[in-house]
């Protein structure tokens, strides 16, 4: 079998060989893919230098190569918290409020994704096949094929794609979306994106597509939808794990008589946070009852702090849950557990565990790996209940989990006081169903199904050379 090439913003390295803590399902199962066929890993190294030189940095195990570069800080600004973070993440995420259209961040985003081509090509050899992930990295096969690199490539985007009139306001457009027309596979998380994608290439391009098959410039394109799951085994064994256990009983130690609601998020306002403790403000408000009975615990590590938005939104929590604390708090109960550390994978999936409700609530968000780590996590004889916004991209296939409109705070309030008075046989009938998902549509499903259409591209299936 061809060797994989895969190209990302961040490369992830275990910091010891099977290190589960350290890496995410993702991590493990790209990995994996790497190892049965050997190939490289390829990224930005996460450190910058004065003056790019394009010198890789190299590590390799198993027939395995992680290959990673530094960038000028320049290219940081531009490309990563420019580009990246602060025009595709809030317009694709329907932000467009606070999208920064700026043409030093383009200049800068393609100068970047040259330098990665640059870089990249010529490690890869005429029979490997590329995947490239995310949005950091649309262009990239565009520039490879600048270089002649004729490889079957795919491309698998973890974000929502907008819909087509958010995306034309994007300044260029256009060209963007020609350059990711270059790959010969493109993958989404759910066919809602794809149906917007489609929406798109129909009606701003006027293009023809059959099936799942998009004939462009005399080459077939494969678009297709492949969720992306979690690694049910692996988490299976955290939750075992001594620090599982003492995490769990932290949890319930710390408060014996009350129920616990989770919410896990990268601090992002993709993920609706300052709606959810709205939500549970007013559930407080209306379910007096519950005082004193309930607490939510929000672990919340911040993220991008370079970028402003992420600052606003950072202090617009603190100030909500002091004032949300400071309204209904007793000596004896605090109803929310603000917490901005990240904590280790172990660690989190005792949470999960010890949890009797999870409050799931992006505004937008590709898939949603938290919603799903949650039902992994759960005791099959006492499950928990997901809460879970219709907006996220995990909604889609999770329809038994109390599935609510993440700008409503009657909704989340209401959705709360149903999974806390839940009874024990719908617990269970609800969970077995959404387990059922969970295990099914996995990480290894996903990588497997979106390799296995790229080998096809390789068989020329869809791939054509122009006439
Ligand atoms: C993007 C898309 C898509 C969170 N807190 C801690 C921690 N986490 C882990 C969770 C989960 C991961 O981070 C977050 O994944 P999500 O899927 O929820 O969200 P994004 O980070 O926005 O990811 C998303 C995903 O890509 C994959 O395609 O699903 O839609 O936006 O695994 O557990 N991990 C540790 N400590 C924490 O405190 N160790």
């Amino acid at each position: 079998m061809s060797r994989l090439i895969l190209v990302s913003n961040r490369v992830s390295t275990p910091k010891a060989r099977g290190d589960e803590v350290s890496q995410g399902g993702l991590a493990v199962a790209l990995s994996a893919a790497l190892r049965e066929t050997g190939g490289i890993w390829f990224g930005w190294s996460g450190e910058t230098i004065e003056t790019f030189s394009g010198e890789i940095n190299r590590q390799s195990a198993d027939g395995v190569t992680i290959a990673t570069v530094d960038l000028e800080p320049q290219d940081v600004d531009e490309y990563y918290n420019g580009y990246a973070n602060r025009t595709l993440w809030p317009l694709f995420h329907y932000r467009i409020d606070l999208a920064e259209f700026d043409l030093q961040f383009g200049a800068g985003y393609e100068r970047v994704n040259d330098r990665f081509a640059a870089t990249v090509a010529p490690l890869i050899e005429p029979d490997d096949i590329i995947w490239v992930h995310d949005y950091h990295l649309i262009p990239l096969g565009q520039r490879l094929r600048r270089k002649g690199l004729r490889n079957p490539m795919g491309f698998f985007l973890h974000i929502p794609w907008p819909p087509y009139r958010l995306m034309t306001a994007l300044p260029f457009h256009r060209r963007l979306v020609e350059s990711i027309l270059e790959y010969d596979v493109i993958g989404f998380q759910t066919s809602e994106w794809l149906d917007s994608f489609r929406h798109y290439l129909v009606t701003e391009m006027g293009l023809k597509i059959d099936g799942d098959i998009l004939v462009y410039r005399g080459r077939r394109i494969k678009l297709g939808a492949y969720p992306i799951g979690i690694d049910g085994a692996q988490l299976d064994r955290m939750v075992t794990t001594h620090n599982a256990q003492e995490a769990f009983k932290t949890v319930r130690r710390s408060a014996p008589n009350q129920k616990t609601v989770i919410g896990v998020d990268r601090l992002d306002y993709s993920k609706g946070l300052i709606e959810r403790f709205q939500g549970y403000r007013y559930f407080l408000e209306h379910y007096p009852d519950w005082h004193s009975k309930v607490f939510l615990l929000q672990i919340a590590p911040p993220s991008r702090g370079e970028v402003h938005t992420y600052e606003d939104i950072r202090k617009q929590l603190d100030e909500l849950s002091g004032r949300i604390n400071g309204a209904f708090a007793h000596v004896d109960w605090v109803p929310i557990r603000y917490v901005n550390q990240a904590y280790p994978r172990d660690g989190l999936t005792g949470f999960y565990r010890a949890s009797d409700v999870a409050l799931v609530t992006p505004l937008r968000d590709g898939m949603n790996l938290v919603a799903k780590e949650f039902v992994a996590a759960q005791d099959p004889e006492d499950p928990g209940v997901l809460i879970l916004s219709k907006f996220a991209g995990a909604a889609e296939a999770m329809g038994r989990a109390l599935l609510v409109n993440p700008h409503s705070k009657e909704q989340i309030s209401k959705a709360l006081e149903r999974a806390l008075t839940m009874p024990l046989s719908e617990r269970r009938d609800r969970w077995e169903a959404l387990n059922d998902v969970v295990r099914k549509e996995d990480v290894t499903a996903w990588r497997d199904t979106f390799l296995a259409d790229l080998r096809q591209a390789e068989d020329k299936l869809f791939f054509a050379t122009p006439p």
